[in-house]
């Protein structure tokens, strides 16, 4: 098939799998054409079957918002229609699956009638789309959608809670390519951050409120007291420079490495003991399946999506938001004993093969024939 997809090109969790999604299909025989402001960030190699359309929006004196809605459903109609799309895939609603909408319509005026998937990701969702200035927007967009989906069963219920959807809402997870990560699992520099006595554990986010980035340099000075540790922080966000002057305050500035934005994920989880994710509110937590894929067990907390990758006992240990003591001690029972450490990595990389692009990227295809079909 040919397909659309739209999506945030950043390191946003969205994005991510709005990229990776796109890639396997291509593998797949698919021919894809992602269609955003930027080029996404894991999108390095464009081919014959990967294709990526700039949307590009005019500043002009009048406007005090820039509008991209309207760039993006223009930029859609034209790409669709030169490329003859199939169909086209939203992820993330806002401000997209509107996009896709008026895109939909003006294409059938043209008698070409292509159907628009949504998938919902979480703060589209939990957080944005819920605010009573864009509620009635995303109610309508979702429910024009042919056919929508959620990376989680919390998402859906959530959804369905704050949102009047009429439309059935097929649950499909998140992924990870297992095979990518079998590789490398050797040569993990570790002493480039640690000494070797010392435990490493890690975050990985966008350092924005709903991480609750304090809490996880709470939880690490907790451990730190207790055990050799380093705290590897990556990503970037607003929350980054309270983070670090908190570790100062706390005298542990030394202890704690902050990287911001990588290209290199894997690299750094691969010398990761322990995974943070401490999050008020979290759809899935890719962050946590990424981890969990590279033998990182994971200490987060017990809220939305993330029960369904995190397993209690097994891949790591959930706790209350914002208990960060309950969160430390969990911390420690995995970190202070070697073979108890051994036994939850071997535990999070079989429970993240749940997970694998070859039993999820099928549903998504199903679902594409389907709707492809009905249109
Ligand atoms: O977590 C973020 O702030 C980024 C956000 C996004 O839209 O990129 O992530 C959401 O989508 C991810 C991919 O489906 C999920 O794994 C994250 O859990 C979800 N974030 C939240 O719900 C806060």
């Amino acid at each position: 098939m040919k397909i659309a997809i739209v999506c945030y090109p950043t390191f946003g969790g969205s994005g991510v799998v709005a990229t990776e999604l796109g890639i396997a299909l291509a593998n797949r025989g698919h021919e894809v054409h992602f269609v955003t402001y930027r080029q996404p960030v894991r999108l390095e190699l464009l081919s014959n079957r990967i294709h990526f359309h700039e949307v590009h929006v005019p500043e002009y004196p009048l406007f005090h918002y820039q509008p991209y809605e309207l760039a993006l459903s223009s930029k859609l109609v034209d790409t669709i229609k030169l490329h003859d799309i199939d169909l086209l895939h939203v992820h993330y609603a806002i401000p997209h699956a509107y996009a896709g909408y008026m895109a939909k319509k003006m294409l059938e005026e043209e008698g070409i009638y292509v159907p628009m998937i949504t998938t919902l990701h979480g703060t589209d969702i939990t957080l944005v789309g819920k605010h009573p200035f864009y509620k009635p927007a995303v109610t309508f967009s979702i429910n024009q959608s042919d056919v929508v989906t959620s990376v989680s069963e919390n998402l859906k219920q959530r959804t369905l809670e704050f949102f009047d959807i009429k439309k059935e809402i097929e649950v499909v997870p998140n992924f990870i390519d297992s095979k990518k990560y079998s590789s490398s699992y050797t040569d993990c520099q570790r002493s480039l951050m640690a000494d070797d006595d010392e435990k490493i554990v890690t975050h990985i986010s966008n350092f924005r409120k709903v991480k609750r980035i304090p809490d996880v340099v709470e939880v690490f000075y907790r451990i730190q007291q207790k055990i050799p540790a380093k705290l590897v922080m990556v990503g970037e966000g607003p929350e980054r420079e309270n983070a670090e002057n908190l570790c100062k305050k706390l005298g542990i500035s030394e202890k704690v490495l902050f990287l911001g934005n990588s290209n290199e994920i894997d690299r750094i989880l691969c010398f990761s003991d322990l995974f943070l994710l401490p999050s008020e509110s979290e759809s899935f937590g890719l962050a946590a399946l990424e981890a969990m894929i590279n033998k990182v067990p994971v200490i987060s907390s017990n809220t939305g999506g993330i029960p369904e990758v995190n397993e209690e006992g097994i891949t790591g240990f959930l706790s209350d938001v914002g208990d960060v003591d309950d969160m430390a001690k969990n911390a420690l029972k995995i970190l202070s004993d070697d073979a108890v450490l051994e036994k939850f990595k071997e535990n999070a990389v079989v429970s993240a093969q749940r997970f694998d692009i070859r039993k999820i990227v099928p549903l998504y295809e199903a679902i594409y024939e389907k709707a492809y079909k009905g249109r």
